[in-house]
């Protein structure tokens, strides 16, 4: 007879699965994708629906009265204060904005007060343009993070910007909150490529006792998402990264990607976490 390999094992500390969503970005125009959420009232019924679909977090680029992107600080600070009143989601700001952004515009979304942060390891080739991302100008961002009291998303597009989040972490110490979480940014046209080897690599090169979650770009979405949950990692999903549900179908709601991946997660038997357990997780304080 077999032994019984499952019995006193420990169950998962954490068996959900953390959902961020990305809405917007910086590079879709809202004439070529009309369900893109832009204005403040778009953004906060996409944040409803997708709080309701699974999400615990958004992940929040803004754009202006010309649906144009924008680090516009009172923009910023009353897009925080809307999304806090609407919904318990973990409110975090992008700090890599549009490819055309300042660093110092970069460096002042902080002042928006957000829950969180996007800190991207280092500079990408991104399709024709250069996503730029220094080491002066990381060391200094995520030294504001911590002095601010936000905790940083590490996001890494490439496999070699775990060496830069190793070296951060060596010179600054830990992220506010104690806890390092990754985003893997994968597909991006100069960046690792959205498959599960490289996605396998590139979580074997993340600190130990970090978590991480992985978005595939484009038409590498379902892939990385399916590696995601078989590896044990968390998701992102949103019309950021994707604005293709499938072949010829555009995406209709940011909504209907949340619901798709806390579908696949409930199956995986690691259901969506809720904003408090995210909150957990993450070492975000509640400001609720
Ligand atoms: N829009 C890209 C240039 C982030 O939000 O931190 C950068 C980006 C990463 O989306
Ligand atoms: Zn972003």
């Amino acid at each position: 007879m077999l032994p019984d390999m499952t019995s006193n094992r420990p169950a998962p500390a954490r068996p959900g699965t953390l959902i961020t969503v990305a809405p917007t970005g910086a590079e879709s125009e809202k004439a070529s994708v009309p369900a893109l959420p832009v204005t403040l009232d778009e953004l906060t019924t996409t944040a409803v629906e997708c709080r309701a679909a699974g999400a615990a977090v958004i992940h929040v680029h803004i754009r202006d009265g010309r649906a144009r992107p924008t680090l516009d600080l009172g923009r910023l600070k009353d897009t925080v204060q809307a999304l806090r009143e609407s919904t318990d989601l973990i409110v975090q700001l992008s700090t890599g904005g549009a490819v055309t952004d300042s660093f110092d515009d970069r460096l002042a979304v902080l002042e928006a007060a957000p829950d969180a942060c996007s800190l991207t390891c280092g500079t990408v080739n991104f399709g024709d343009e250069v996503f730029a991302n220094p080491w002066p100008f990381i060391r200094e961002l995520y030294a504001r993070t911590q002095a601010a009291g936000v905790v940083p998303e590490f996001e890494l597009f490439d496999l070699g910007q775990a060496a830069t989040l190793h070296r951060l972490l060596d010179e600054l110490g830990p992220p506010h909150g104690g806890h390092v979480h990754c985003d893997l940014v994968m597909g991006v046209p100069g960046g690792m490529p959205g498959t599960v080897a490289a996605l396998v690599a590139a979580v074997a090169a993340l600190p130990d006792g970090a978590t991480w979650s992985a978005t595939g770009i484009g038409r590498t979405t379902l892939p990385v998402l399916l590696g995601a949950l078989g590896a044990g990692g968390h998701l992102r999903v949103g019309m950021e990264d994707t604005t293709t549900f499938a072949r010829g179908r555009p995406v209709a709601r940011n909504a209907e990607l949340v619901e798709r991946a806390a579908t696949l997660a409930g199956l995986a038997q690691r259901p969506p976490l809720a904003p408090d357990e995210a909150r957990d997780m993450l070492g975000v304080s509640s400001r609720h």
